[in-house]
């Protein structure tokens, strides 16, 4: 049976791809970090809870992530973890280059000395094009970050790229765009507005506040996602892809979807408030998923639409069996 081994497997994509390698035959060894708090809710979400091998360990200890490889004997390494809210960056801009940043290099030089024949996923980000330097951005344009989590991203990618050049590598960069679920972290933007909604509409919360809401995102869902870094490592050579749905939205209309769905009117509810204002923001995010779809043969299926309904739901029924 093949193995493969998760970081981030409590996180949103790790749970999402846990489930897709069980569903095709692997066994999935999972990366856990230790919490004082259970981390493993989204696991029991989807159910598989019971059918993922949990290893303690962490990103910034390179000797657990070795131990973690010699103990799963992993095929495939997929690099999820990370400290992943780019507005806590400027609060934790060493913390998140050492997880973000660093952990990348941990792993890469874990696999190079434990077995280099090991296919390695980094889990990269459209926030590395931050001030874009093109309106629509692929493999090819140039990177400008705009905070510190998108330098400690940079620096992943990079890395990966130096290790497959280096070293001969099975090593992909999948460079991501947004992609949300219903068990999105609350502090992301799509997810703080869906539980909102539903929060409002079932009379628990009276107003929503938020900070610069005309900024763009190209939007998809995390379980369209997981399937391009899973067919990534399938492939005859290694590369890095751009994987997006090709489309932007504000966080304006995103909210007017979301209110919508339910029969309200966001302008009634959104405030906006500066203290959710980034010292530096990523105005306009916009991918083309060309070379994913050419040499994947993947593109997105789930709509904006489709997908804040299926978050809206998903929130009014979470809020309406809270206590
Ligand atoms: P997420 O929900 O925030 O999950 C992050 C995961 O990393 C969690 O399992 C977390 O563990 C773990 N982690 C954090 N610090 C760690 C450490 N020092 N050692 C070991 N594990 C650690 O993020 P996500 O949305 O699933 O994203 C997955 C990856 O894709 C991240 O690297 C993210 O930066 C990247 N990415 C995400 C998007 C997106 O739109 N979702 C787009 C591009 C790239 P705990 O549960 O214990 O906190
Ligand atoms: O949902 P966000 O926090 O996501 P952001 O910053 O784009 O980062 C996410 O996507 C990246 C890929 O591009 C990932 F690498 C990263 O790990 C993460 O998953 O914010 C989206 C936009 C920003 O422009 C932000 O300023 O929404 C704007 N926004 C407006 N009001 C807000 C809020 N964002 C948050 N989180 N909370 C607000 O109240």
């Amino acid at each position: 049976m093949k193995s493969a081994l998760i970081t981030g497997i409590t996180g949103q994509d790790g749970a999402y791809l846990a489930k897709i390698l069980l569903e095709r035959g692997y066994q999935v060894y999972g990366l856990m970090a230790r919490r004082a708090t259970p981390t493993t809710w989204r696991l029991q979400y989807l159910g598989i809870d019971n059918e993922v091998e949990l290893i303690n360990g962490d990103l910034t200890d390179v000797a657990s992530l070795m131990r973690a490889i010699q103990l799963a004997k992993p095929a495939e390494v997929y690099n999820l973890g990370a400290q992943s809210f780019v507005g806590a960056s400027w609060q934790q801009a060493i913390a998140t280059a050492q997880s973000t940043g660093m952990g990348v290099l941990h792993v890469l030089e874990a696999i190079r000395q434990v077995n280099p024949d090991i296919r390695f996923y980094q889990a990269s980000s459209s926030e590395m094009f931050g001030k874009v330097c093109e309106p629509i951005q692929s493999e090819t344009t140039p990177f400008y970050p705009r905070s510190p989590y998108g330098v400690a991203k940079l620096f992943g990618h990079w890395m990966t790229v130096n290790y497959r050049e280096s070293f001969d590598l099975f090593a992909c960069s999948g460079i991501l765009f947004n992609h949300e679920s219903p068990i999105r972290g609350i502090e992301f933007v799509t997810r703080k507005v869906t539980d909102a909604v539903a929060r409002i509409k079932l009379g628990k919360q009276k107003e929503l506040r938020l900070g610069n809401i005309d900024a763009k995102r190209d939007w998809g869902y995390a379980g369209d996602y997981v399937e391009a870094m899973w067919l990534m490592l399938q492939q005859g050579k290694p590369d890095d892809y751009v994987v997006a749905t090709g489309r932007t939205t504000t966080v304006r209309d995103m909210c007017r979807i979301a209110f919508d769905y339910v029969g309200l009117n966001y302008e009634d509810y959104v405030v906006i408030d500066p203290a959710f204002y980034r010292p530096a923001e990523v105005e306009i995010l916009l991918g083309n998923p060309a070379k994913a779809q050419n040499i994947l043969g993947w593109q997105a299926k789930t709509t904006l639409d489709a997908l804040i309904t299926m978050m809206v739901e998903a929130d009014l029924a979470r809020v309406s069996t809270e206590n």
